[in-house]
């Protein structure tokens, strides 16, 4: 028998993160679950999936600033790198990549090759059109509505519809300058 041998505080902290994503990925399945029997319609699920990504969004955006300390970026392109490289990292444990930008640089896809959120799901033939990770576009969409960016999100690869990545299309539909809180007389 192997002896006994504690755990170094790394790796205890390694494997209550693991068992928390776990969880998260489990709760969210049941989740979906429960929306499917409730609202019987896919596109209905996925709206709502949607919506409550945006509310998670419109929260987290103050946990995201506070605990990165990114300050204000320069052009949206260098949004994009944020969200993909740390905000997917900090809240989904991946990274995205940054690609596909159009000409106007308003408009790009965040692709992921690995997802943990639907670590353990496959899904039926009658989830036919289900959106299983609309919660994350609603993130994404609610948190940057909050630093006054308009965006219009669409899933264009999903990997438990067969294709070989997700990818997220971000597009900036407006931004909307801060006002300066002071009159200047
Ligand atoms: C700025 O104010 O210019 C910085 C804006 C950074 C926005 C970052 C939004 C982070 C969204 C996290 C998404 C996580 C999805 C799992």
């Amino acid at each position: 028998m192997a002896p006994l041998v504690p755990k170094s505080g790394d790796a205890v902290f390694a494997s209550v993160e693991r068992v928390n994503a776990e969880l998260f990925t489990l709760t969210y399945g049941a989740i979906v679950r429960q929306l499917l029997t409730d609202l019987e319609e896919v596109e209905e699920v996925n709206k709502q999936l949607d919506q409550m990504g945006y509310n998670i969004g419109v929260r987290l955006i103050d946990e995201f600033l506070a605990k990165s300390n990114v300050s204000r970026c320069v052009d949206f392109r260098e949004t994009a790198d944020v969200i993909a490289k740390v905000g997917f990292k900090m809240f989904l444990g991946v990274a995205a990549t940054v690609t596909n930008w159009d000409a106007e640089g308003t408009t790009c896809s965040l692709v992921l090759e690995d997802n943990p959120l639907v670590d353990f799901v496959e899904l039926p033939d009658t989830c036919q059109g289900l959106r299983y990770c609309n919660i994350l576009s609603g993130v994404v969409r609610g948190a940057l509505e909050m630093v006054s960016m308009k965006t219009e999100i669409t899933w264009i690869r999903d990997m438990l519809n067969g294709d070989d990545a997700y990818e997220l299309r971000v597009k900036l539909l407006k931004q909307v300058p801060e006002e300066y809180p002071y009159k200047d007389d």
